[in-house]
């Protein structure tokens, strides 16, 4: 079981050391209908995307179970759970981002589940992928925001999200990940994205609302290793073959 630890982060150091444009989708059960699943598959099998992130602030177990078990058979991309919950934890995922939100000071989301998730993840089989989670607004209240209960970043401060991530590398964390939150009506700044960039060695991902090629390539341009597209593609999974064509 253990072989299989760390060959996930080796990827995507990889990818990160090559200076490639990362690409995750992000499938969240509870919006991504068997219907959307069935037009995205063919795409997710023929665009070059790196990994898959399933998971979703608000979901029931049995929808998980599922789409990870459909996913399974229809792709052979490594399958990194992006978790809203403990119930979302499944050995059926190559890995998970455990998160901590270090955006915010709800100890529970920086420390708490984690004390309950870590017995149920050693025997997992899951490889564990510590990343310091960062909500960044994005010009709504978000559905990240609520449930959390932690108001994001200031969007116009990126000293402050350069020192929170470069805190969580030094901590020890072993990825960056900065969230405007999914349907956001603004992504994430490129200062703020470059400031990050320049202050730490992390594996940057950059997510929440990027919906058309032009944010996508200022996001990369920007420093982001990984982009996260995920909303965009339940209304138009045809975006996926427009970003690389
Ligand atoms: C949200 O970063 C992800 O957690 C993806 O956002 O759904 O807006 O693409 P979108």
């Amino acid at each position: 079981m253990h072989k299989k630890w760390a060959l996930i982060y080796q990827e995507i150091l990889n990818k990160t050391q090559k200076k490639g444009k990362g690409l995750v989708v992000l499938i969240d059960p509870e919006s991504s209908k068997m219907e959307t699943l069935d037009s995205l598959v063919p795409l997710l099998n023929t665009t070059p995307i790196d990994f898959l992130f399933v998971g979703g602030s608000f979901l029931f177990e049995n929808e998980i179970e599922n789409c990870l078990t459909y996913l399974k058979t229809h792709t052979s991309l490594p399958i990194l759970l992006f978790p809203g919950d403990l119930n979302q934890i499944n050995p059926k995922a190559d890995g998970i981002l455990l998160l901590s939100l270090i955006s915010g000071r709800n100890p529970d989301l920086l420390i708490g589940k984690h004390v309950v998730a870590a017995p149920l993840l050693k025997n997992s089989g899951l490889e564990i992928l510590s990343t310091g989670y960062m909500l960044i607004e994005g010009g709504q209240y978000t559905t990240a925001h609520y449930m959390s209960q932690t108001p994001p970043l200031p969007r116009e401060k990126p000293e402050i999200a350069a020192a929170t991530a470069l805190a969580a590398q030094m901590l020890g964390m072993k990825l960056i990940y900065m969230d405007a939150g999914s349907g956001a009506k603004l992504c994430i700044p490129e200062n703020l994205i470059a400031k990050v960039r320049e202050t730490v060695d992390l594996p940057i991902i950059v997510g929440g609302g990027i919906d058309s090629i032009e944010k996508a390539e200022r996001a990369w341009k920007a420093g982001a290793d990984f982009i996260v597209i995920g909303n965009v593609l339940e209304k138009n999974p045809g975006f996926l073959e427009t970003l690389f064509s």
